[in-house]
């Protein structure tokens, strides 16, 4: 393959070999292993800690406490959102499974056993686990480690206009209004988080293998959180089990690890198992959002007004751009052409795990895109307008663009009716509806739900987008050697989206080279450019633009050399794929192997062109990348047990040129069933007591391929004007889109039955109690 289409993806000739290398198996010599003793409580006061008789045990080596870690200064660490966290407890415990104690020994079963012999003294207090009641006068302040904090209150946010919006709300003549909550999901990738931590005491050098989305960031992060001078600090980030948002974070006990490498000056591992995975690290979404939607009578929509309670447990880890509080929440309009928006988000604490972005979420754009997708099939029911119908007529239309949306952001292409025309068409819409009046005669329920969705993937541009002051622009550097193969450094972080190959081809397409001729490095500081990671589908807007500046500029840099080479002016020399050669004279010329060869040999270089064909970018993009879909999810609902059933689901996406169209779809496979989990299945439960009820995948359950159907994709290519190939990110496009397109299709089969609206997952359970007029409340186990 010597450019973009379709290839078996590069990564995979190890991977299903069984020869990747994951953090796991990292083995170095003398490596000592590690546990991390949690609190069972989600909300206690530690009154003593006792490690006497576990570093008693013979094989523990070394036992540290947040008592140590204070000594050292670290025993709390910065977070992602301006907040602090504690790597191990010191005064409270904050949530179920907080990092209480850290144990080093010579094998995992020792550190593991040794847990047991420590001995906390609690004193229980009462947790805040309704988000719902953290501001009330009367409940417990959870960070009373903060000075002066006398609430669980974290900040307030709006955008919009609030007075342009209560003016249409007020000259509307139909408003729907609906409380709906997109509960606490898990993004549960295959391979749980970890670390191995080693410090040579000699060097002063700290080498971390992490599982980690963004290795540069995290190298940077543990300058500042350590002391440890960052040029010391090598963070590598080998294969990468999935991620989804879960491994942008630090963890506690990547500290720990690093700390406890300092101790005994051995490497020390750190890998933690499922429970704790799912218990403790980076959850998703937990929005208690209030929507209301005015239009005209004749449907037009006018304005939307929302409210959101944000619960962030019990410390703020997001990883939003430092000037989003609330992520990208605002581009709340999603596809739709209203005149006034205003959304204002107040985040609250609560005694969970923190974490609060992750799981595709493009910054909070699953929640606003699951919001007004829910809203418009709600005012389409009050006006008694079909669902699609409703959106042709206030879909943004193509002669729009570039579209500023009422919050401000300028959405960059698209064809939206037309995406929309054709997941009509490939779903069979008319003949679906007839089917399903038919059916209803037989007191038989199938759904057809609608989802529209816009994505804005990307970030930067720097000025406007930074993550602890660090803006958002990623280097690509790209040097061909003597011989003509190319070698790609970049900084951004391939956790099973197919980097090696799509990078890879993106030179490829560039130079006119094969991409077997390319070898695509990261996860690596010591040896890529800095950037600041793969997430919020960045990764080839970013560093894909990059990667084509980069290998522009070698092409550049390869015209002028073969001017030197072949004793013409550059301006002679015309570009075909793979070669330069003389204009009119197309046999005379040299092809990029033989300049590559020239460039490091005895050739006379032109003025100002030095020696060695390379070329490096470190890009700002100008703006995010708007990637948008018209997904048609089809169920069926059994009314006696509440079985939802999706028979089909239908998806159009635009993400602008693909590179490699195989890709693209697996990333819309992916995304598409983690949309029916949520949709359906996924939930991160608590009781009264804040006992996390999500801990096994016996309890928090994730679709399988028992649970999805045969997917049916189309697509549309509108190229985006500011990439230079055109290219926008697709890998969260499918789940932010695809939820509203499930819950959708239930409410539409349970509409005869007078349901209205059910908040996700609708489980069996969720879905009879919906049909009985009771709605479930399965984000907490009262009632
Ligand atoms: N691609 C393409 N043409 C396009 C757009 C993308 O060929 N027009 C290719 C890319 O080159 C890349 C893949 O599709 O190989 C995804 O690209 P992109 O949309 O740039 O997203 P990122 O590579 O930045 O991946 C991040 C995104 C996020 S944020 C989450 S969360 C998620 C997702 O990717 N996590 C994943 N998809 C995942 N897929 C797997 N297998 N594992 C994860 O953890
Ligand atoms: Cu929000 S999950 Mo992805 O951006 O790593």
């Amino acid at each position: 393959m010597t450019g973009f289409g379709r290839m078996p993806r590069k990564e995979d000739a190890r991977f299903v070999r069984g020869r990747g290398t994951f953090v796991d198996d990292v083995r170095l010599p003398g490596m000592l292993h590690s546990a991390v003793l949690r609190s069972p409580y989600a909300h206690a006061r530690i009154t003593s800690i006792d490690t006497t008789a576990a570093e008693a045990h013979p094989k523990v080596r070394a036992v540290l406490t947040g008592a140590d870690l204070e000594e050292r200064g670290l025993a709390w660490m910065p977070t992602l959102s301006h907040d602090r966290q504690a790597v191990l407890a010191t005064d409270k415990v904050r949530y179920q499974g907080q990092e209480v104690a850290f144990v080093v020994a010579e094998d995992r079963y020792s550190a593991r056993d040794a847990l047991a012999l420590i001995d906390v003294d609690y004193e229980p207090l009462d947790p805040v686990v309704d988000a719902r009641t953290a501001l009330d006068a009367d409940v417990p302040v959870i960070r009373d480690d903060l000075e002066g904090k006398r609430d669980n209150h974290i900040f307030d946010w709006e955008a919009g206009d609030a007075s342009a919006t209560d003016l249409l709300f007020e000259s509307a003549d139909v408003v729907v209004a609906q409380d709906m909550l997109y509960p606490r999901v898990h993004p549960a990738p295959l391979e749980t988080c970890g670390v191995v931590a080693d410090h040579d005491a000699v060097t002063g050098k700290l080498t971390v293998w992490a599982t980690s989305q963004a290795p540069h960031a995290h190298r940077t992060l543990l300058a500042l959180v350590t002391g440890i001078a960052e040029h010391r600090i090598r963070v590598i980030s080998p294969d990468v089990g999935g991620g989804f948002g879960n491994k942008v974070p630090i963890y506690p006990a990547y500290v720990c690890a690093v700390v406890g490498s300092m101790v005994t000056g051995a490497p020390v591992k750190w890998v933690e198992d499922r429970s704790e995975n799912l218990m403790t690290t980076a959850f998703a979404r937990d929005y208690h959002m209030r929507g209301e939607l005015a239009s005209t009578s004749d449907g037009t929509m006018l304005a939307l007004r929302v409210r959101v309670l944000a619960d962030h447990g019990a410390f703020n880890c997001t990883a939003q751009p430092s000037k989003y509080p609330a992520g990208f929440f605002h581009v709340v309009t999603g596809s739709y052409d209203l005149r006034a928006a205003y959304c204002a988000v107040t985040g609250v604490f609560t005694n969970k795990a923190p974490g609060g972005v992750a799981y595709a979420c493009s910054f909070r754009i699953a929640e606003a895109s699951f919001l007004i997708e829910r809203l418009v099939d709600l005012l389409a029911g009050e006006l008694g307008v079909d669902p699609a119908e409703l959106r042709f007529r206030n879909l943004l239309t193509s002669e729009q663009f570039p579209y500023v949306c009422a919050t401000g952001w300028e959405y960059d292409s698209g064809d939206y009716p037309k995406a929309l025309q054709l997941a009509l068409d490939t779903v069979g819409y008319t003949e679906l509806r007839a089917e399903q009046e038919r059916r209803r005669a037989d007191d038989e329920y199938l759904g057809i739900g609608i989802s529209f969705f816009t994505e804005a993937v990307g970030a930067g541009p720097r000025k406007h987008m930074d993550i602890v002051g660090f803006g958002m622009a990623d280097g690509a550097e790209l040097r061909l050697h003597p011989t003509g193969k190319a070698v790609l450094r970049i900084s951004v972080q391939t956790q099973g989206q197919g980097h090696e190959t799509t990078f890879a081809q993106i030179v490829a397409h560039e130079l006119g080279i094969h991409t077997d001729d390319v070898e695509v490095v990261h996860g690596d500081t010591d040896n890529t450019p800095f950037g600041l990671g793969t997430y919020g589908s960045r990764s080839t807007p970013v560093s894909g633009a990059a990667t084509s500046v980069a290998a522009q500029r070698v092409r550049e840099k390869a015209r002028l050399i073969a001017s030197a080479l072949l004793e013409v002016d550059p301006d002679d020399l015309e570009w075909t794929p793979g070669r330069w050669s003389v204009r009119g004279a197309p046999d005379s010329g040299a092809s990029l192997k033989e300049i590559a060869r020239a460039a490091h040999g005895d050739v006379d270089l032109p003025d100002g062109v030095d020696g060695h064909l390379d070329g490096s970018c470190v890009y700002n993009p100008p703006n995010l990348t708007f990637p948008y879909g018209a997904y048609i999810c089809v169920v069926e609902v059994d009314p006696g047990t509440g079985q939802v059933k999706v028979r089909r689901f239908v998806a159009v996406d635009d993400c602008g040129v693909r590179i490699n169209p195989s890709i693209v779809e697996g990333q819309i496979h992916g995304g598409l069933a983690d949309g029916i989990g949520m949709a359906l299945m996924e939930l991160m439960a608590f009781d009264t007591d804040g006992n996390c009820l999500g801990g096994s995948f016996m309890d928090y359950l994730v679709p399988t391929a028992v649970d999805v159907p045969p997917w049916e994709l189309a697509e549309l290519v509108t190229p985006s004007p500011h990439h230079p190939l055109g290219a926008k990110g697709i890998g969260e496009c499918a789940t932010v889109g695809s939820p509203a397109a499930v819950v959708n299709a239930v409410m539409d089969a349970l509409a005869p039955l007078g349901v209205r609206h059910a908040d996700m997952p609708l489980t069996p359970a969720a879905v009879w109690c919906a049909i009985q007029g009771r709605p479930l409340r399965a984000d907490l186990a009262i009632e």
